[in-house]
């Protein structure tokens, strides 16, 4: 038996725009602003309108979720259905009705609320406005968004967000162009990254306030996508670009969020290209001073990099790309429906760098799961059998539990996720949830993994 320690959050994650579908909008968000413009460049044609409509089943899929064990939810708000005057910070009745019927929900059924603040989702009019996260204006408007959320929900939420993967926001948005406004721009996607980072320590400044203020002891953190890279081989060329790759692709966001500075290493190479942020100490000490109380980490995969082949010269301006390319190892384990590697033995790798180098924070799995696409190959008797996806998680579990037998401070798993929901760009092509969705009829039903899941909580561990 394999026996997690005591109190350990047996939890799920999701989040707003993939769930809610059918909401009220005071405003459009990007993803909604994306497919309206230009739905063919959604699976299916499909978008976030009907989602795994949370927004109308939640008093049935809340109690489901308690059935396949889920003690904790991680969910997001989504501030452009919370707030009506994005400018004023006016709320919307409807919005801040829900998230509070929600909350009350989980609670009532014994599943704890952890809530993130942003979920990919910007309000598209801070965009079109203000040109999104490279305005330090924006910066301002989500801390007061998120005092916003403090102030209304805070008297039952312990467990604060404020981004889930910001990386991915540079990734999709500005470089490679899987997320609305699909642009390719190296320069912007480096101030992008540094207003993220001041973005989340002005709101964790405000929650540091009015947790005072409130006698609380509620919690805050962040949740970062970590994928170290691994070089092809011990050649120093490909060492140096993996150890490019991992400072880029998960330093320039955990240095900051837990050390309170960004790695002298990265500004200088980034200020030799000439690409360095623009920044003042005033921020610089904002940062240093609103580090996370807890982290979240989303591990899906890691990276495997190799020396790059890009020359500088081929490029019009700058791109990550000169550094480092990624490299297809031969006989590495793929989940060939989302094309990620699986590679569960990185969790532990996480565990240990936590440990050693980040002052053995506070962490969880705030997200690991496997997509698979038309799993309604695998009904029999009304059920998905879904042994894959058992296997999946027991494999991280064992790298997670030797990581914390070890001394790292994980204090729960998470799986992406609990019922199936919609997906950026790819709809619902690949599945992730204890709970199957028939999205046809909006019937839910426990998965093999959901009854499985559900001992595992029960149990704390498994056999
Ligand atoms: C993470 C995101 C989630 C979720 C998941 C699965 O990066 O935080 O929002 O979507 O990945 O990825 P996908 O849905 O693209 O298969």
């Amino acid at each position: 038996m394999l026996t997690f320690p005591k109190d350990f959050a047996w939890g799920a994650a999701t989040s707003g725009p993939q769930s809610e579908g059918n909401f009220h909008k005071p405003n459009q968000n990007v993803f909604d602003y994306w497919f309206e413009k230009s739905p063919d460049d959604f699976y299916d044609g499909v978008g976030p309108d009907t989602a795994s409509n949370f927004y109308n089943d939640y008093k049935k899929d809340i109690p489901l979720m308690a059935k396949a064990g889920i003690k904790a939810l991680r969910t997001s708000i989504q501030w452009s259905r919370l707030i009506k005057n994005l400018d004023t910070g006016e709320v919307d009745e409807a919005g801040v009705q829900f998230y509070n019927n929600v909350i009350d929900c989980l609670i009532e059924n014994g599943i704890e609320p952890y809530i993130n603040l942003f979920h990919f989702d910007l309000p598209v009019k801070l965009y079109q406005e203000y040109g999104g996260w490279e305005s330090k204006h924006v910066t301002d408007l989500f801390a007061a968004y998120a005092e916003k959320c403090f102030e209304l929900f805070g008297d039952r939420v312990k467990n604060w967000f404020t981004f889930n993967e910001p990386k991915v926001i540079l990734d999709g948005e500005y470089l490679y162009q899987f997320h609305y406004p699909l642009l390719v721009d190296g320069p912007a996607a480096v101030q992008v990254a540094y207003n993220l980072n001041l973005a989340s320590a002005k709101a964790i400044e405000k929650f540091k306030i009015w947790k005072e203020n409130n006698n609380s002891d509620a919690q805050i953190g962040t949740i970062l996508n970590l994928t170290p890279a691994y070089p092809a081989t011990n050649d120093p060329e490909d060492v140096k670009a993996a150890h490019f790759a991992t400072m880029w692709d998960d330093n320039m966001f955990l240095d900051p969020a837990v050390l309170g500075h960004f790695p002298d290493e990265l500004v200088k190479i980034l200020d030799d290209a000439g690409v360095l942020w623009e920044s003042t100490p005033e921020e610089l000490k904002l940062i240093e001073d609103n580090t996370v109380d807890v982290l979240g980490v989303n591990f899906y995969h890691p990276e495997r990099v190799q020396r790059p082949s890009v020359s500088p010269k081929s490029l019009q301006d700058w791109m990550p790309d000169i550094y480092f390319d990624n490299y297809e190892m031969p006989g590495r384990v793929m989940n060939v429906d989302k094309g990620w590697e699986i590679y569960p033995e990185t969790l532990y790798d996480i565990s240990i760098n936590l440990r050693d180098n980040y002052g053995n924070i506070p962490w969880f799995v705030s997200e690991n799961g496997m997509g698979v696409s038309r799993e309604e190959r695998f009904i029999e008797d009304g059920v998905v059998q879904d042994d894959y996806r058992i296997k999946f998680i027991q494999d991280h579990l064992v790298q997670l539990h030797k990581g914390i037998e070890a001394g790292s401070n994980c204090h729960g798993y998470f799986i992406w996720t609990a019922i199936d929901c919609w997906s950026w760009k790819n709809a619902y092509r690949n599945r992730y949830g204890l709970i199957r969705d028939d999205i046809h009829t909006q019937t839910k039903t426990l998965k093999k993994s959901g009854h499985w899941y559900a001992e595992l909580s029960n149990n704390n561990g498994f056999e």
